[in-house]
């Protein structure tokens, strides 16, 4: 049996790991080079992020039309979003749509987890253990694992005791989940919690959300797309794409180049009001020093406290739900009704700042030696990230050496693409990348646009290998952490530092200096023909 170029099956020039956004454009970029590739998917279905995650009201909080791939101008003149942000059914529905329209189908292995990567240094190539059994052997890898893919279930006492059923919004299940007349508990105040509690507490007879920390979150004002922005969308994709490019998050957005305190309070509250009107994660748009400079940022919490006090009736409950951290440290959220959810009588909010859970029992979870019972507890406590779904695999480089231990103290990658010992293994979206920070699918394909032109090259050049330098990957790596020290961003707990997982080293994983500055620092490497990355012949160890 043979594939691509005439390989055996079970030998390919690259294995593609997940079949998210990042493993079906890398299957459709690298097999359009002549290249034979096989993804495996763990998932029963395309779609990654957004085959796992289906729990009430989940759907993304960058808009449609941007949230989509642009490498064909085909797709996205043709394909129809039918509100500002989508579902995840309809972002499901458009993966699919992609795998068939582009025949990817053919070259993914579904149900099929990635357990092992070794790296076999006297054959310049990877073997690629599945939860099949079998081994696959690789030229090139490129893990698609995805920056929020590792779902964190809380070691908490007496979880697995609990009676009735629970689910974890990263792993809901595919059918309906009635909670009508059920007493329901919810673990976790982020955006996934903050989605799905307006949907859950309209449904179930009570819901108790248990929150550590209070979070920030601006309105979406969801809706249908309007016919007429739809159409000036379209009659301008690549237009709206080049500049989209050109931010620092990647999506179009106006950002104010003025400082939060060179103007009066009434202006600063004008701005903020248009940002709250509008919605969306723009809001941290609205001075340029939000982010920055502690003041600055204190004026943008202090205008989301306000509409906090003004949304929520009962004035201590609106005071345990107002957050006392720097907005944007965390990741900020967007939400539908989160906040007025809490003057419904049958949802209650329960505050563990000082009192943590004690243990969860058959009924119920205890907090302050009260026992809250209910029939279903939902865990919305987030993802190991960044790092958590490559460190589940082995993965073995040169020497051995296991990448996990590489990074036991924050992962290191040059450019979050390529880590030094571990050649020809790409990331994409990995730590050191702009990832989460950004508009993540115009950066994945930037990231594909990138790995797949190394491999040409290193191709090109008669090498069997590639990777990166040490000394360029320390640079990056300390150039990273200097840019988000000179940010807010180490003022709170958040799963960018790592800080949600127990034992985590506390380092900023995604780089923080936006997405023109990363497209431009790639582009140098390769205009200096990939200035810091190593290339060799695999048998005879020829370098240069
Ligand atoms: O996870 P989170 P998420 N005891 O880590 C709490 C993306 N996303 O799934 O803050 C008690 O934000 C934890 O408390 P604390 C987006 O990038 C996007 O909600 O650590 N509580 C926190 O409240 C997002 O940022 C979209 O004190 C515990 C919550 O669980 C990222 O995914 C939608 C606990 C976890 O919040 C992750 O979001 C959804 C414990 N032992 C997600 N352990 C959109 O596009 C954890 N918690 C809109």
């Amino acid at each position: 049996m043979t594939a691509g170029n005439g390989s055996t099956a079970s030998s390919f020039d690259v294995v593609v790991v997940g079949a998210g956004f990042a493993g079906l454009y890398a299957l459709h970029r690298l097999r359009g080079m002549g290249l034979s590739v096989r993804v495996f998917e763990d998932g029963g279905g395309v779609g990654g992020t957004w085959y796992w995650n289906r729990y009430p009201g989940a759907r993304c909080d960058t808009e449609s039309l941007q949230y989509s791939y642009q490498f064909s101008e085909e797709l996205q003149q043709d394909w129809h979003w039918s509100e500002r942000y989508a579902t995840q059914p309809e972002i499901e529905r458009y993966l699919n749509h992609v795998a068939d329209r582009f025949d990817l189908r053919r070259d993914i292995k579904l149900n099929t987890r990635v357990d092992s990567l070794v790296f076999d240094e006297a054959a310049g190539r990877w073997t690629v253990g599945t939860s099949e059994g079998g081994t696959t052997s690789a030229a090139f890898c490129v893990m698609a694992t995805g920056c929020l893919s590792s779902p964190m279930t809380p070691k908490i006492e007496g979880l697995e005791s609990f009676a009735g059923p629970t689910y974890h919004t990263a792993r809901w299940p595919h059918e309906k989940v009635d909670f009508t007349g059920q007493r329901v508990g919810v673990l976790g105040t982020g955006s996934s919690a903050m989605q799905a509690v307006p949907l859950i507490a309209e449904e179930a007879a009570h819901l108790t959300v248990f929150q550590r920390t209070a979070n920030y979150a601006v309105p979406a004002w969801n809706g249908p797309l309007d016919a007429g922005y739809l159409q000036w969308f379209k009659a301008n994709y690549a237009e709206n794409r080049r500049r989209a490019k050109r931010l620092v998050s990647g999506f179009l957005c106006y950002y104010n180049p003025q400082s939060a305190l060179e103007v009066s309070q009434e202006e600063r509250d004008r701005e903020y009001e248009k940002r709250w009107r509008e919605g969306g994660i723009g809001y941290l748009g609205a001075f340029s020093d939000i982010t920055t400079n502690d003041d600055a940022n204190r004026t943008a919490a202090d205008f989301v406290h306000r509409k906090i006090r003004s949304i929520v009736k009962d004035p201590a409950l609106a005071e345990l739900l107002i957050p006392n951290s720097v907005i944007g440290c965390k990741r900020l959220c967007v939400h539908a009704g989160y906040y007025a959810t809490f003057n419904r009588d049958n949802v209650t909010l329960v505050d563990m700042k000082s009192n943590p859970i004690e243990r969860i029992t058959p009924n119920g979870v205890i907090v302050a030696g009260r026992e809250y019972r209910f029939d279903s507890l939902v865990l919305a406590t987030g993802f190991d990230a960044m790092t958590g779904a490559l460190n589940k695999i082995d993965i073995r480089g040169r020497g051995g050496d296991r990448l996990r231990d590489k990074w036991a103290d924050g992962p290191r990658a040059h450019l979050g693409l390529v880590t030094a010992g571990f050649p020809n293994l790409f990331i994409v979206a990995g730590p050191g990348s702009p990832s989460v920070l950004t508009n993540m699918v115009p950066t994945i394909e930037q990231n594909v646009d990138f790995i797949a032109g190394c491999i040409a090259h290193t191709r090109a050049q008669g090498f069997d290998a590639v990777e990166p330098a040490v000394a360029a990957e320390d640079a990056w790596v300390a150039f990273n952490d200097e840019v988000a020290h000179g940010t807010l961003r180490y003022g709170c707990s958040s799963w960018y530092l790592g800080s949600n997982v127990p034992g985590k080293k506390r380092v900023f994983m995604p780089f923080v200096g936006g997405l023109p500055a990363y497209i431009q620092r790639c582009e140098e490497i390769v205009r200096a023909g990939y200035e810091g990355f190593i290339f060799s012949r695999a048998r005879r160890g020829n370098t240069r």
